[in-house]
């Protein structure tokens, strides 16, 4: 493959981003790294959600107009990602005039397919999750997947004929196995489906914002027809004739979608695709939780942690490292601040900043900060470690190929520790002590040569640390360290490298006020 789409959901803007948003965003921007570092064509999409009733009503309670909400929020949003690294192609609103344009000719090609005609809907409906329940699927007012308080409505709606898509949507279940991801979730969409598909409502006419239904301005689009759009638009829409490059984006190579919004995109979207005559996403990698108290951390349950807040106090790659370290992309995982500290000091600061730092300092002390002539040196120490570096790069990337960014920082964090221990063994200060020059020369090249390979494989997750090491070594700085640059002896002999750069202070729980924290 030489290119990439990934995508995040768009988010919806009635409150500020918590961790869970900055989570995804952070998942789609290391695999979007790593695709560019791989040579790849890459384009990586995100932005807001910004239509619907659960915008509506928040912008009532605060006294604003629903645009002016949006307004608000996603700069909020848009602020919080710089500050997280993201490396977004762009940040499509749903407001967007492009976006407003595509999905009314996306809601045409509906009516072409004969998939859409005009009904009464009652039934349940939770403002939320801008979702509609089944009786079966509600207890006590509530929705039961996702807790939120459901309202009976009942209106005039034009309806997309979904029953028409079972089974054409279990053929392509059946056809590409890989593309629901993990297995577990493709079961569960694939009994949901084979338990019968209603035809779903899709416009509603008890609140106005939302997308003009074209033709009959009393009905608003369903929120999730215009939301799941997005991806189409951000990828060119409908050929645009005077740049038909940007329509060359779709199908998606990868949606990234939390838990909570799996029947939506593996359901819904395909449905909508396949009426659409338009191909289907090649890829949809579905994550789980960060909890609190045993509960997803949600706005509404006013149990979120704030990520501004967490970025005043650590670097923004010892955060981003930690979301991947601590929680398997497919399970749920409870948040804590004690472990991110811990994490921040013993494996950041003590294991990776302290190679980065005594590596080149020594480097500075025994050779003027020059790297030194490659020695062939077959001394089985070295040999071992070029092997070990041979093998971690092939992990990195299979586990990328994956998803499976846990194993693959995992095995990089690993990597450090072992080229500490690679610098602890072959005790350069010994060596220089007595004077053992050529042996000292190969021993120190392997440390920083080691160094630069760890840059290009943290690239992904640690983008700022890997700048600045590759800086220090004198490489060229700002440009994506490509995948293919992983050879031994790319540092070449005579280059000046320059004082280490600190990657990450030591934080003291205590001075943080850390007790009072999850
Ligand atoms: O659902 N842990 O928007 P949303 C991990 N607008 N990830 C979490 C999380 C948590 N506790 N909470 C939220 C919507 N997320 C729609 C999407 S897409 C066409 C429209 C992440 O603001 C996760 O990715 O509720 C989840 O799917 C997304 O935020 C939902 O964000």
């Amino acid at each position: 493959m030489d290119r990439f789409y990934v995508t995040t959901p768009i988010y919806y803007v009635n409150g500020a981003p918590h961790l869970g948003h900055a989570y995804t965003a952070v998942l789609a921007d290391a695999l979007a790294r790593h695709h560019r570092q791989l040579g790849e064509r890459v384009r990586f999409v995100t932005g807001t959600d910004e239509h619907g009733l659960k915008v509506q009503r928040a912008a009532e309670a605060e006294g604003l107009a629903p645009k002016a909400l949006a307004d608000k929020n996603a700069g909020r949003f848009r602020e919080l990602f710089a500050r997280l690294g993201l490396s977004n192609d762009r940040f499509i609103r749903t407001t967007d005039a492009d976006h407003l344009a595509t999905v009314e000719a996306m809601v045409h090609r509906l009516i072409a397919a004969g998939d859409v005609y005009l009904g009464g809907y009652e039934g349940w409906y939770a403002a939320a999750d801008e979702a509609f329940y089944d009786e079966d699927e509600v207890v006590d007012g509530r929705a039961i997947a996702s807790g939120a308080s459901v309202e009976w409505v009942r209106e005039e709606s034009f309806f997309f004929r979904l029953s028409r898509y079972q089974e054409p949507l279990l053929a392509w279940y059946a056809q590409e196995p890989a593309v629901i991801m993990p297995e577990t979730r493709r079961n569960e969409v694939r009994r949901f489906v084979e338990g019968g598909l209603k035809d779903l409502s899709i416009s509603r006419t008890t609140f106005s914002w939302g997308v003009p239904w074209p033709g009959d301005p009393r009905h608003v689009l369903y929120v999730w027809v215009d939301a799941l759009t997005n991806y189409f638009t951000a990828a060119g829409g409908f050929a645009d004739p005077a740049d038909p490059a940007e329509a060359a984006w779709w199908p998606a190579d990868l949606h990234i979608i939390g838990k909570d919004i799996l029947r939506f995109h593996a359901v819904y979207w395909p449905a909508f695709l396949m009426s659409a005559d338009l191909a289907l996403p090649r890829r949809i990698l579905t994550h789980g939780w960060w909890t609190a108290g045993g509960e997803k951390q949600s706005k509404s349950k006013g149990n979120v942690v704030d990520v501004d807040l967490l970025l005043d106090r650590y670097q923004v790659d010892a955060l981003r490292y930690f979301m991947f370290r601590d929680k398997p992309v497919a399970g749920d995982g409870s948040f804590s601040e004690t472990r991110l500290l811990a994490r921040s000091n013993a494996e950041l600061a003590d294991n990776l900043g302290n190679l980065v730092n005594r590596s080149l300092k020594m480097l500075e002390r025994y050779r003027g900060g020059i790297v030194p002539e490659v020695v062939a040196g077959d001394d089985p120490v070295d040999r071992a470690l070029r092997d070990a570096l041979v093998a971690t790069a092939a992990t990195v990337r299979r586990q990328m190929a994956d998803c499976d960014l846990m194993t693959a920082v995992t095995a990089f964090i690993e990597q450090c520790s072992a080229l500490n221990l690679y610098v602890n063994d072959t005790q350069p200060w010994s060596l220089a002590k007595r004077g053992e020059d050529r042996r000292l020369d190969a021993v120190l090249y392997h440390a920083v040569e080691g160094l630069r390979h760890l840059a290009i494989l943290g690239y992904a997750f640690l983008p700022e640390t890997s700048q600045a090491i590759l800086t220090a070594l004198g490489e060229p700085a700002g440009t994506v360290p490509a995948w293919t640059d992983l050879h031994w002896g790319g540092l070449p002999a005579g280059r000046q490298t320059s004082a280490p750069p600190v990657l990450f202070p030591k934080l003291d729980a205590e001075a943080l006020g850390l007790s009072d924290l999850t």
